[in-house]
């Protein structure tokens, strides 16, 4: 009896310790897990709101040009390689319009690619305006522009520990937001909305870019945004819309992202799919609700920085940081 006690004792110890390391190791490095950064929606609303404070950032004039300056810094400051691609397009009335694409690529040489976008102009008329009186002013755009570009700032100040096999591009385009207005009588081309991404798409910053697939935010910021499933998007890239859906569901932003169809936008997106053929989604708020599709503040001058709540920007933006280091 006695002889037995020890040998016993000893296997009930070291069957204890292994129990104890084996857990150890589960808590301390989660097999299969890459560190995700955190989103900080406060970051996001302070470069939303700093676009704002130029003013309209409506192509050629000189909030435009600041901003411009900005984003560029900015864009640095993270450690990208930036690129002003300089074009030029036609408007709805015939005119001729500067193109100003910004693109930030982070590790410029991997070939393996993601881009990101997001258009970083403001449209020049509120034709969507309950008083017609200022259907002729320029908005301020707080969502319908520098959510997407803030949320993607905020991405970029994020990217200091990207894998040196992946690539990204963050692109802020040009001359999305000047297609021809309601109360325009003439007669004008279909395209009139997004030559910058136009221009891009069919002459790209470096002849034969490629990228495993994009992914397009417009309109982010404003509180309880509903994201459908944007139509083309379906069409062109079904399967990164069900990951993104996927990877916002698992996050917890299912309130936001809604697994539901929804119309078919007419948006940056369009043309990398048409013209470059990288499969390109596009995150927008979309109303079931309203004539437009879009919400109440859309194309009116309550798009001011009272319509962004960090609830969304961070729904949004953590979504995006998970699918780019997962
Ligand atoms: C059209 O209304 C044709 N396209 C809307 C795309 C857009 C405008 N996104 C933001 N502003
Ligand atoms: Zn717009």
């Amino acid at each position: 009896m006695k002889r037995l006690i020890f040998p016993l004792l000893l296997i009930s110890l070291i069957s204890c310790k292994g129990t104890d390391k084996r857990q150890k190791t589960v808590n301390e490095k989660p097999v299969n897990t890459v560190q995700v950064p955190v989103f900080n929606a406060d970051s996001a609303y302070v470069f939303v709101k700093k676009q704002v404070d130029f003013g309209s950032r409506v192509p050629q004039t000189p909030a435009h040009k600041a901003c411009l300056e900005y984003l560029k810094q900015m864009l640095e400051k993270y450690g990208a390689d930036v690129t002003v691609q300089n074009g030029s397009g036609q408007l709805y009335d015939g005119k001729s319009v500067e193109i100003k694409n910004i693109i930030g690529s982070f590790n410029s040489e991997a070939t393996n690619r993601i881009l990101l976008c997001s258009h970083w102009d403001t449209r020049p008329f509120a034709d969507q305006d309950k008083d017609y009186s200022k259907r002729e002013n320029p908005i301020l755009g707080a969502n319908d522009g520098a959510s997407g570009v803030g949320v993607l700032l905020e991405v970029a100040r994020n990217l200091q520990k990207l894998p040196q096999n992946l690539g990204i591009d963050i692109i802020f385009f040009d001359v999305e937001d000047y297609g021809v207005p309601e109360f325009y009588m003439g007669n004008h081309d279909a395209d009139t909305w997004c030559l910058g991404s136009t221009y891009w798409a069919k002459n790209p910053h470096k002849s034969g870019y490629k990228a495993n697939y994009g992914i397009l935010l417009d309109m982010v910021g404003a509180s309880a945004a509903t994201f459908y499933q944007e139509y083309y998007s379906l069409d062109y890239a079904r399967n990164i819309v069900e990951n993104v859906w996927n990877t916002a569901q698992e996050l917890g932003f299912e309130a936001y992202f809604i697994a539901r169809q929804g119309g078919a936008i007419m948006d940056d997106h369009l043309p990398i799919n048409r013209f470059l053929k990288i499969p390109c989604i596009d995150i927008i708020q979309l109303d079931k609700n309203s004539s437009t599709g879009f919400a109440q503040y859309w194309h009116t001058m309550d798009d001011n920085v009272n319509n962004i709540d960090k609830n969304t920007l961070y729904a949004v933006g953590t979504t995006i940081l998970h699918m780019v280091y997962k």
